[in-house]
């Protein structure tokens, strides 16, 4: 039975260096653990079960490392992944800590700055495909603004579009063949970021020269940041194609970024959305994109880890009882059932279909007056998370 909660490589379960690497600054507060290197965190996340460690460029090679720094680092990375077996899914880049990006990274004001942002990322996509990334994460922190007079944020769009357009052409001509996940966030650390919400990404996507290269990678705690379902944001993207990557973690609704261990506030919509994802076949990497309480020391970072693969697999038993669960699923068929009287009415618009509908007569208060058992049905639920069915 506990063998059910016990990761597995098949769960994909991913974590970023910069993930069990927090040591717990905050803007009010100072590291209160240890940095430690990308190779004692390959091993850290192989002794609590993980499959795999995303990066950003500078999680692994810092900024201002030189050439052969650069190859060294690879070199004992590389190492540590074959030691354990951890694989790299995923990398990224880093364009927001450095203060070149105080004004943003794409959308700054500055040619030079939008030039060393594509710089950036070219190297750092360089870095991600020697290492094995297939996704390639687009997060931008720092691409907004605290006053609306300094651009125009039609610009902003604008520059991102060709950022992207130019590194998909990148991507093209070295045969890397990423698929770019770009993740939205409302707020923070700028006062807002453009493109706020997996939804408005869905929206851009569509506009790029490349469409087909480029999906999203919701993150749970930021659509949460802006009181929306962040299953609905995640089933809007995996319906249209795109849910190429995730982020896994959690916080209290409408506050500032949290980034806690997966489950630990919001079972309902962790539930819900860990079936969807079970439900749908999604089998692309479950990462965490979170860190442990600032209370925790190393042993603490451990507990977290663990915790976040065990909640997500406790939560995946919990999918498979309910899609078990008989008098749940009697009651769904029943909720849910087609109604077979509506005959011709019903299918894609014909002229004559539509003349029959405007002048059919629907008994509005019959249909209305029924209850539809919702309550009972959410109830279960309740009780099936609770450990009571
Ligand atoms: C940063 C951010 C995350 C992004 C990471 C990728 S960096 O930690 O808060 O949401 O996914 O750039
Ligand atoms: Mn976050
Ligand atoms: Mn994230």
């Amino acid at each position: 039975m506990s063998d059910l909660y016990t990761p597995k490589p098949e769960h994909k379960f991913t974590f970023g260096l910069w993930t069990v690497g927090s040591v717990g600054a905050d803007p009010f507060g100072q590291p209160v653990r240890p940095s430690l290197t990308p190779v004692q965190l390959v091993h850290i996340l192989a002794e609590v079960g993980a499959y795999g460690v995303n990066f950003h460029d500078n999680d692994l090679v810092p900024i201002d490392a030189t050439p052969s720094e650069r190859d060294q680092t690879v070199r004992d990375f590389r190492k540590a992944l074959q030691e354990t077996g951890l694989v790299v899914p995923m990398a990224t880049t880093n364009l927001f800590s450095d203060p070149i990006f105080k004004d943003g990274a794409f959308t700054s004001n500055d040619a030079r700055v939008r030039l060393y942002a594509l710089q950036k990322v070219m190297r750092g996509m360089d870095l991600g495909a020697e290492l094995g990334a297939k996704v390639y994460v687009f997060w931008g922190g720092r691409e907004g603004v605290e006053s609306d007079s300094t651009k125009n944020p039609a610009d902003g769009i604008k520059r991102m579009r060709e950022a992207l357009d130019y590194l998909c052409e990148y991507n093209l001509d070295q045969g890397y063949g990423y698929r770019f996940a770009l993740e939205a966030k409302p707020n923070e650390p700028r006062g807002d970021i453009y493109l706020p919400t997996t939804g408005a990404m869905l929206g851009f996507i569509a506009t790029l020269a490349h469409p087909d290269m480029v999906g999203v990678n919701p993150e749970m705690a930021h659509e949460h940041m802006a009181g929306l379902n962040f299953l609905h944001a995640v089933a809007q993207a995996w319906e249209a194609g795109k849910l190429f990557h995730i982020d896994l973690n959690d916080q209290n609704y409408v506050r500032f970024d949290q980034d806690w261990r997966f489950g630990t506030q919001n079972w309902k919509q962790a539930f819900f959305l860990v079936k969807f994802l079970e439900d749908v076949g999604y089998d692309g990497s479950r990462h965490f994109d979170a860190h442990a309480f600032r209370t925790e020391d190393l042993e603490g970072v451990k507990d977290f880890a663990a915790g976040c693969m065990r909640t997500y697999l406790i939560f995946k038993e919990k999918a498979r009882q309910f899609n078990q669960d008989q008098e749940i699923q009697s009651l769904l068929k029943e909720i849910q059932a087609e109604n077979t009287a509506l005959g011709d009415l019903q299918g894609p618009y014909t002229r004559e279909k539509a003349a029959a509908l405007k002048a059919f007569v629907f008994d509005r208060k019959e249909i209305a007056s029924k209850g539809l058992q919702y309550e009972r049905l959410d109830q279960w639920v309740t009780d099936l998370l609770m450990g009571l069915r």
